[in-house]
């Protein structure tokens, strides 16, 4: 028998989940009741039927032990029989999906900001991820956050903590808690799709690599995989021990906050290839030596060379990518006459068309890739499948780029941030690109001419529910386009996207830095958009 607690409490108004979960600042997760009111909310939206088994586990930033014993005592007074958590409370997003997928449990809890920086006054976040291993959909956070504002009660066991560090079994009330090796899965999942032997044989031959896990959740994998299922030698990999302040980072792959990384694949004596992930483990960046892969490039290149890699030598099925995401692997999917979706910002939209077996690969600009292998994106997975097509081209990943560049042509990108700028201000950025939209279509500006502006608004295709107000495009007649969207996973202020892209056919351009051959569409957003006049902003954060 269990000692079941009901606790009292009222409701928050702020706990309307974003592009990927509910992510505040740790003092706020901090208040009485706040993260066990989101909690329950979860689970009174779920109702997990009876001998249900949930997988919890998160990026190991401050907070995440505190949370997971709470969660683990609610979890019991909420009927789960079992709760499968990583070792230590880590499991990187890709492998609480694996997990999720593999014990065909009923749901995880993924506890993460992601790329959001950690430690007492970072940032903390909480996910929800259904049967299929991905993110709950918009229905399921939507009833979440209407269930956190009526909230009046919750219920946790009275038990003792349970010792994470330790693998086996535990009881809380009548509930087991399985502490499993974070690991061990999704290093075998890594091994059936991948050509470990011949990434063997790449590093052997003294090719060299530098893995960079930014002090966040991929550090134990990276090691487990590529020292020792690999055989890279121990400089490989860098910065590999979790920290729940990420050494004090932004533990957000890249050019700007991954510059140990950049440095020394920029340096002299440069490794030949060099990656890094993010906070929770799911994002990627690509480089090569001395040269930068777009993420959107990745998506189109990884698409392009599928078939060379065992897990996908079958063929795929289809791709998928988010709206902002270049259309660069749109091109690839004409080639091999396979459809290609495009879906709005967030790993939630592309579950139901893997789950359907309409998609296999799918990405998005901001550094995510997967698969349908499991139903998040997932950064060592990106890294191995160049790690397998370089194995098997022998060639450097400039040249891989560049090749396929001069056969597709390039899908040149940039996306500028502008991050921490007061709501209001970022409204009005916005409401003003709208009242001008009507007027838009038509009008040449500069070399461009306008051909359709709208809010983006997409229809699943498998369920057919209905995403408006998505992302602001402005699509100009030669296939260019500028897209203004706000950022759903930010916690001060707003952040403004403004996503670049233009076509160029052109081998001799090809050289040219992004930067350069954006520069009229880099000021005709500004001029479209007023964003000085009314942000005060001239530079962008960041720029991808
Ligand atoms: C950002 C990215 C989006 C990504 C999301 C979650 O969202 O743009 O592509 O899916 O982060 O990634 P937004 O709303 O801030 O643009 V992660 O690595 O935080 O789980
Ligand atoms: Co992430």
């Amino acid at each position: 028998m269990q000692n079941t607690l009901t606790i009292c409490t009222t409701g928050f108004n702020d706990q309307k989940p974003g592009t990927s979960g509910l992510r505040k600042r740790v003092p706020v997760f901090q208040q009485p009741h706040y993260l066990a009111n989101f909690v329950q909310s979860i689970f009174d939206s779920i109702s997990p039927p009876p001998g249900a088994t949930l997988v919890l586990g998160g990026d190991g930033r401050y907070y995440n032990r505190e949370a997971i014993q709470i969660i683990l005592k609610m979890a019991a007074a909420n009927g789960f029989s079992r709760v499968l958590v990583g070792q230590g409370g880590i499991l990187s997003t890709p492998a609480a999906s694996c997990v999720i997928r593999k014990y065909a449990t009923f749901g995880g809890i993924i506890l993460s900001a992601s790329h959001n920086p950690g430690g007492p006054e970072g940032d903390f976040g909480i996910k929800y991820n259904t049967a299929n291993g991905g993110p709950a959909p918009e229905k399921i956070t939507e009833a979440i956050f209407d269930l956190s504002k009526k909230i009046t009660q919750y219920q946790l066991v009275d038990a003792p903590d349970v010792a994470l560090d330790t693998l086996g079994d535990y009881s809380v009330g009548s509930m087991i808690v399985s502490v499993i090796d974070p690991v061990a899965d999704y290093a075998e999942l890594m091994a059936s799709l991948f050509d470990f032997d011949a990434i063997r044989g790449l590093f052997a031959s003294g090719f060299r690599i530098k893995f960079d896990a930014m002090h966040a959740v991929n550090g134990p994998y990276a090691r487990e995989i590529f020292i020792k299922r690999l055989g890279a030698t121990e400089d490989s990999i860098i910065n590999c021990v979790p920290l729940p302040d990420f050494g004090n980072g932004h533990p957000d792959p890249n050019l700007t906050y991954a510059h140990e990384l950049v440095e020394i694949l920029y340096g002299e004596n440069a490794p030949d290839f060099g990656a890094a992930s993010d906070g929770d483990g799911d994002r990627n960046m690509i480089l090569g030596r001395h040269f930068f892969v777009n993420p959107s490039d990745s998506l189109a290149i990884l698409t392009a060379n599928a078939t060379r890699v065992p897990g996908y030598s079958s063929g795929i099925a289809g791709v998928a990518r988010s709206m902002p995401t270049s259309a660069a692997v749109d091109r690839v999917a004409k080639e091999l006459a396979i459809p290609c979706f495009e879906t709005p910002t967030g790993w939630k939209f592309f579950g139901n068309l893997m789950d359907a077996g309409k998609v296999t690969l799918c990405g998005e600009e901001s550094f995510g890739t997967g698969s349908d292998h499991i139903r998040e994106k997932d950064g060592l997975w990106a890294v191995l499948f160049w790690l397998n097509v370089i194995a098997a081209r022998n060639q450097s990943v400039e040249t891989i780029t560049r090749e396929h560049w001069a056969h597709f042509g390039r899908n040149v990108y940039s996306r500028h941030d502008f991050e921490a700028i007061p709501a209001e201000a970022a409204n009005g950025v916005m409401q003003h690109l709208k009242n001008n939209f009507a007027s838009l279509p038509g009008q040449k500006i500069g070399s461009y001419t306008v051909a359709v502006c709208d809010d983006f608004s997409y229809t699943d295709p498998v369920d057919g529910s209905v995403s408006s107000g998505q992302g602001l495009r402005v699509l100009f007649t030669d296939g260019s386009r500028i897209v203004f969207r706000l950022s759903g996973t930010g916690t001060e202020g707003a952040t403004i996207r403004i996503y670049l892209e233009a076509y160029d056919p052109n081998v001799e351009n090809h050289h040219l830095d992004a930067q350069e051959a954006l520069a009229e569409l880099i000021r005709i957003a500004g001029q479209l958009s007023e964003l000085e006049a009314r942000t005060g902003r001239v530079q962008p954060t960041v720029i991808t």
